[in-house]
């Protein structure tokens, strides 16, 4: 294992590059947990390899942080908050490369070789996951997005927090949900999905420009977020 002073070095600097917390996980303690193990290995991405998770405050303040444009013929579309989060993960990935580390960004999709991002922000230490299936972050709450970057260095990871947002809370964000996406066992992914898709078809159009076609902006549902009542110490 590499000193806890590399992995603290690399949390402090992308503190400084913008993010808003980090931690870091190992590989293979999320490659074997509860999502990863039922999907293949991310290719590429090998047991002794570390998981820096990035992450960043999606204030309400700031909405737009959170709108996703998707232009005509693409195969994704991208948020001003992603696109911090992949400066932020290409610069540390530079910096680290100054120290003679290699590393890389990970794609945001699972099935392009990313992972799970709140699982690894579990084991990177940066909150736990709510009743309305989002990570809490203890700062920051609900309302907070992240970015990996693999690590090619057993680093020591960070300690995951004790931490029980939704213990003794009356669970506002459930009956926020508009599409009864919450059921007795839990989130039902596809009526959230298909809130997404009409949330897309809906967006307000986006024009071409001289490189892009044109698309549309789709300001996502954000309701189960938005109504959790846990204010993090960070949050105005
Ligand atoms: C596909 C996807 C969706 C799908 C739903 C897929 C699904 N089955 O959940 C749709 C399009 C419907 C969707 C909706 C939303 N999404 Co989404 N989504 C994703 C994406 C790309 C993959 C997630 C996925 O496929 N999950 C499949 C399930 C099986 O796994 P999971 O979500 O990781 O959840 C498991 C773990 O939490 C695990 N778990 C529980 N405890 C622990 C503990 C440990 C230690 C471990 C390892 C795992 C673990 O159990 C859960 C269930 O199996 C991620 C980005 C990413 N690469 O992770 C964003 C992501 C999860 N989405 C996000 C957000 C914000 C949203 C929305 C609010 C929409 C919006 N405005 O962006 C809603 C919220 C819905 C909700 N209440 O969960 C954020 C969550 C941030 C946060 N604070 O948690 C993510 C992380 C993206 C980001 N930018 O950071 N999403
Ligand atoms: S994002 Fe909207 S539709 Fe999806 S679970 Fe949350 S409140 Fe329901
Ligand atoms: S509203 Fe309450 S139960 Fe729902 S996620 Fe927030 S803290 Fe947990």
């Amino acid at each position: 294992m590499v000193p806890a002073a590399l992995k603290d070095r690399i949390i402090l600097k992308s503190l400084e590059l913008g993010a808003d917390d980090a931690g870091v996980c190992r590989a293979a303690e999320l490659l074997n947990g509860p999502t990863h193990g039922k999907f293949p290995l991310p290719e590429g991405i090998e047991k002794h390899h570390s998981v820096l998770v990035l992450a960043l405050n999606h204030s309400p303040d700031e909405p737009e942080l959170d709108y996703f444009i998707k232009r005509d013929g693409a195969p994704y579309g991208n948020s001003e908050g992603n696109r911090r989060l992949m400066d932020i993960s290409g610069r540390i990935g530079q910096w680290m490369k100054n120290q003679g580390i290699e590393s890389r960004d990970l794609h945001y999709y699972v099935e392009r070789g990313g992972v799970f991002l709140k699982g690894a922000a579990v084991l990177a230490g940066l909150g736990a996951i709510g009743v309305n299936n989002l990570l809490i972050h203890p700062g920051y709450g609900a309302r907070i997005r992240f970015r990996a970057h693999l690590v090619d260095a057993p680093l020591a990871p960070s300690e995951p927090l004790d931490f029980a947002p939704c213990r003794d809370c009356d669970r506002p964000c459930l009956a926020a949900c508009p599409e009864d996406a919450f059921d007795k066992n839990g989130y039902v992914p596809d009526r959230c999905q298909d809130r997404m898709d009409r949330d897309l078809e809906q967006g307000v159009a986006v024009p071409a420009d001289n490189k892009r076609p044109a698309g549309r902006e789709a300001r996502y549902c954000r309701a189960c977020e938005m109504a959790c009542s846990y204010r993090g110490s960070k949050e105005e």
